[in-house]
């Protein structure tokens, strides 16, 4: 972490010491901390307070605080920012505290928090503490509940956190733009009794998107649908860490939904039950067994399960174009067309262009096409048997033997045991037997060459 009071530090720092503590002294501001890194940071061990079992945010960061007369204080900085969405690709947001989402703030239910909020932005701001019992003044909606705060200026927000849950804050103040750069965070009230519902690894991540051409740095904040960039936690995969699990381990994973569509967020290898919902802990008796659950916008979802598979398992949202990257739409479909006469005309023209799509969209993945500076490739992601064909919202969950407690480590790809990999069919020797099948199969499968991609345009046969 960086703390903005290190710029202070070093030569000179006696001299103007004493004209900076009494202003710091006037003011009584907690130290901003901001993080200058995108990766997963370890969980926050509570200094003080009362104890609780902390969440690890992925590919973020809980904000530290400062106890002052029993109320715990944080200061959160609205400002802009410059996110890596994943390696090789960088965007200008707006966030708090150095990142965007913001950083995790972590309270034990019967808290009193205080919280500062400065605004550096360009506009006016104000944070909404969504999903909180709170005193109505302190619900962060502009212009109803309190003023806008103005550039350059700092609110309070003070309220005790009643009700333990999952929680998120953003802001109620132009929304549409504020949303769309990237301001948002996650909330975590921790029940007054740190054993109940305790579980060995809890994380957290919101869901968001943005709509950044490829090539630029910042999003388009009027698009409403047709985001290209489908995130956690403002990052794409491969620039989103595994959730390392030790195998055995009770697991929570709490989302939360920022965007401007439902995500059905699925997993691999194991069921799990919603434990939690915006409203609070469900009750066990209204729990199922399931592999995905949809996320609503503004919804939070807690989901838990025991992590008693081990592998590396997949972890994402369910609609295909969510886990692609920028280039992943206005491309049209080609599959079962010949371009290559069409080629030939075009090369004439534009030397160099290439067949994209002809017998699918997998090549696009790694294809050795220029692309504009800043942009991520469709689908980058390299597992140990080659291109994953994902990116977007996709990540796994790394289940391994004898991690120790607070391990967060990659601990790199899976070792299959000997004999459960998915393998290539070999008869006598030969890695290509034709398939026995039945004796008019040929009558209804496409003959080579034979032209099976009919397109009609509507209207033309249409009577009406
Ligand atoms: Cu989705």
């Amino acid at each position: 972490m960086v703390s903005r009071r290190n710029f202070f530090t070093g030569a000179g720092a006696v001299a103007v010491s004493t004209a900076l503590v009494s202003r710091a002294g006037a003011a009584s501001l907690p130290e901003a901390v901001i993080m200058d890194k995108a990766a997963t940071q370890p969980p926050l061990m509570p200094p003080n307070g009362r104890p609780y079992n902390p969440v690890v945010t992925l590919n973020g960061w809980t904000l530290p605080w400062r106890m002052k007369d029993g109320v715990k204080e944080f200061h959160l900085v609205a400002e802009p920012v410059v996110r890596e969405i994943a390696p090789g690709m960088k965007a200008n947001l707006w966030g708090y505290n150095g990142q965007s989402p913001g950083p995790t703030i972590e309270v034990v239910e019967g808290d009193r928090v205080r919280i500062f909020v400065t605004n550096k932005l360009p506009e006016h701001t104000s944070v909404h503490w969504h999903g909180q019992r709170l005193p109505n003044g302190m619900d962060g909606v502009t212009g109803l509940t309190q003023p806008g705060i103005d550039p350059g200026k700092t609110f309070v927000y003070e309220f005790v956190a009643k009700r333990p849950g999952t929680f998120m804050y953003h802001p109620h103040a132009d929304e549409m733009t504020q949303m769309a750069m990237g301001m948002m965070g996650f909330w975590i009230t921790h029940p007054k009794d740190h054993n109940f519902m305790r579980v060995d690894r809890d994380f957290c991540f919101l869901l968001n998107a943005y709509d950044i051409d490829p090539g630029s740095y910042t999003p388009k904040v009027n698009t409403m649908l047709d985001f290209n960039l489908w995130t956690f936690n403002s990052r794409a995969f491969p620039g989103i860490d595994p959730m390392v699990i030790a195998q055995n381990d009770k697991v929570r994973i709490r989302v939360g939904n920022l965007t401007m569509t439902n995500h059905p967020i699925h997993m691999h290898g194991h069921e799990f039950v919603v434990t939690g919902t915006d409203g609070g802990w469900t009750p066990p008796a209204s729990r199922w067994p399931e592999v995905t659950t949809d996320i609503a916008v503004g919804q939070m979802r807690a989901i838990e399960f025991v992590a008693n598979e081990p592998g590396d398992w997949a972890f994402h949202c369910h609609k295909s174009h969510h886990t692609m990257n920028a280039m992943g739409h206005d491309v049209p479909t080609l599959i079962g067309v010949d371009q290559r006469e069409v080629l030939g005309k075009i090369n004439k023209l534009v030397p160099g262009y290439m067949v994209m799509g002809d017998k699918g969209m997998a090549d696009m993945g790694e294809m050795e096409m220029p692309l504009p500076d800043n942009t991520l490739p469709m689908m980058t992601g390299r597992g140990p048997f080659g291109g994953i064909g994902m990116g977007g919202m996709f990540t796994m969950m790394k289940v391994r033997k004898g991690l120790a407690r607070g391990d967060y480590k990659d601990p790199g790809w899976y070792k299959h045991p000997p004999g459960t990999v998915a393998y290539e069919w070999k008869e006598g020797g030969i890695a290509k037997p034709e398939p026995v099948r039945a004796p008019d199969a040929d009558r209804m499968a496409a003959k080579p060459g034979e032209k099976v991609l009919q397109v009609t345009k509507p209207g033309k046969n249409h009577a009406h």
